[in-house]
């Protein structure tokens, strides 16, 4: 498979300044020279690696050109697939970048499929498959923070934690195996409280990564907030206020949105996705219902409620319904529009909600916003995560395998206590193995490794 040369556009489709059409295998410097005409007169199948070169793509059947271009060679192996590459840098229309790839798809290159630059630097053995991973958070970082976590990943931040994890395990089916193959020696016994310690050891080291990994989503996904509050409370002009845009529709009729609206937002360099919703409150109009309905279902996915109430009305019976259905959940209590004259108090509130955090605000005066940001940030980086500099696991592929080779592990100690014999302990120790391979993807199927790169864009 790796004998083929691969092409695509790597630069998003649409008008731009350049765009590059990338060419990678063993025929991409024979295809590109079929193509390019060198200002200089140069034939680019001999010149330098990582040198780059001023022509023009012409199509050598008419002779006609199709665009000026700046074309640079990197020869195998220091290229980002290991193989030689070739990189056409085009003026960035659409036009121009397909027509110079469809030349070299016809001088010999396949269309490659998404992510199979970044396969190839993996299966080559450039990077392994959890930095690979890492190429696409890079791309889709939301934030700061995450950025710099899928940047720890491609330096190889996951590979350097679950290495010296499976040479722990490997040292330990050493010791196993030399028990099994000596028994007249007699060192079972001892070999029992060493193999223990290990293991027990590796479980430490799972589980404070496991710990890692619920921010992680976070951070790769977004928190899932949604904003909810009876009609009429201002949630959507809490939305737009947020999102600095007037996304969502703000009247003073109660019961405008009907829909989830939701979109993404950068808080204190936190990801939230954020949801606003139809406010909740009996109602015979079908839509509003279901509408109603549906912020219903969300509090069940939602990691924080920002729960939004009015301080120019009383506290009400839909307030109550609400308040009783996120007893249990990560909650931001926000009074809003405190410049109108108060009938809701503070004190009380307080009182009501004993241990969630309470903010008066006025969106419309903008108001109170910076604390609630503030909180938000304060909620979400408390704790012992050290995001700058500790491995986190932001993947929930990363995640599950971790969690499977923590439960083999802890197999392996029960066997161990069982007192059965040592070769069924290798069994779930090997186990636990292939479960950290797969991270690192030493040992993998086809078929995941293609589930993988297929998330991934053309061209990368
Ligand atoms: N005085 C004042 N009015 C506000 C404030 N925030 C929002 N409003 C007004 O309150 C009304 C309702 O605002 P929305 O944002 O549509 O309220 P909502 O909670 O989304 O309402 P529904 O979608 O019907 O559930 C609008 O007229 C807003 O201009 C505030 O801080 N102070
Ligand atoms: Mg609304």
């Amino acid at each position: 498979m790796l004998d083929d040369t691969i092409a695509a556009i790597s630069t998003p489709l649409g008008e731009g300044g350049i765009g590059i059409v990338r060419i990678s295998g063993k025929d991409a410097l024979g295809i590109a020279s079929r193509i390019f005409t060198s200002v200089s007169g140069k034939d680019i199948r001999t010149v330098g690696s990582h040198t780059i070169h001023y022509g023009y793509i012409k199509d050598p059947k008419t002779g006609k050109t199709i665009d000026e271009v700046m074309l640079s060679v990197m020869l195998s192996p220091k290229t980002y697939t290991k193989e030689d590459v070739v990189e056409i840098n085009c003026h960035g229309g659409i036009l121009p970048l397909k027509k110079v790839l469809e030349l070299v798809l016809e001088y010999g290159a396949r269309l490659a499929e998404p992510g199979e630059f970044t396969k190839r630097a993996f299966l080559n053995g450039r990077i392994d498959l959890s930095q690979a991973e890492a190429v696409i958070d890079i791309i889709r970082a939301k934030t700061d923070i995450g950025l710099s976590v899928a940047l720890n990943h491609l330096g190889g931040g996951i590979s350097d934690k679950i290495n010296p994890l499976e040479d722990k395990l490997l040292k330990v089916l050493a010791h196993i195996e030399a028990s099994i193959d000596f028994p007249e020696h007699d060192i079972e016994e001892l070999t029992v409280e060493e193999v223990k310690k290990e293991l027990n050891y590796a479980i430490t080291e799972i589980e404070n990564m496991l710990k890692t990994a619920e921010k992680g989503k976070i951070l790769r996904e977004g928190l899932n907030t949604i904003i909810a509050g009876k009609p009429n409370v201002g949630k959507s002009s809490l939305l737009n206020a947020l999102l600095r845009e007037k996304k969502a529709i703000v009247t003073d009729i109660p019961g405008t949105t009907r829909d989830v609206i939701e979109d993404y937002v950068n808080i204190r360099g936190i990801p939230l996705k954020i949801m606003d919703t139809a406010g909740i409150r009996e109602t015979n109009d079908l839509v509003e219902r279901i509408g109603v309905e549906r912020s219903l279902e969300l509090f069940e996915k939602a990691e924080l409620v920002l729960f939004v109430l009015d301080a120019s009305k009383k506290f009400s019976k839909e307030d109550e319904l609400i308040a009783e259905k996120i007893k249990n959940k990560n909650t931001i209590v926000l009074i809003n529009k405190t410049d109108l004259p108060l009938k809701l108090e503070e004190l009380k509130v307080k009182q009501m909600f004993e241990g969630k955090k309470v903010i008066k605000i006025s969106v419309k005066e903008n108001r109170g916003l910076d604390e609630l940001e503030t909180a938000i940030e304060k909620m979400f980086l408390a704790g012992e995560i050290d995001f700058n500099n500790d491995t986190i696991i932001s993947s929930i592929r990363h995640k599950n395998l971790l969690k499977e080779a923590e439960r083999s592990i802890k197999q392996a100690l029960s066997t161990i206590d069982a007192k059965m014999p040592l070769d069924i302990v290798s069994i779930d120790i090997n186990e636990a193995l292939t479960h950290l391979g797969e991270i690192t993807g030493k040992t993998i199927s086809e078929d995941v490794i293609d589930r993988i790169f297929h998330d991934f864009c053309i061209g990368k």
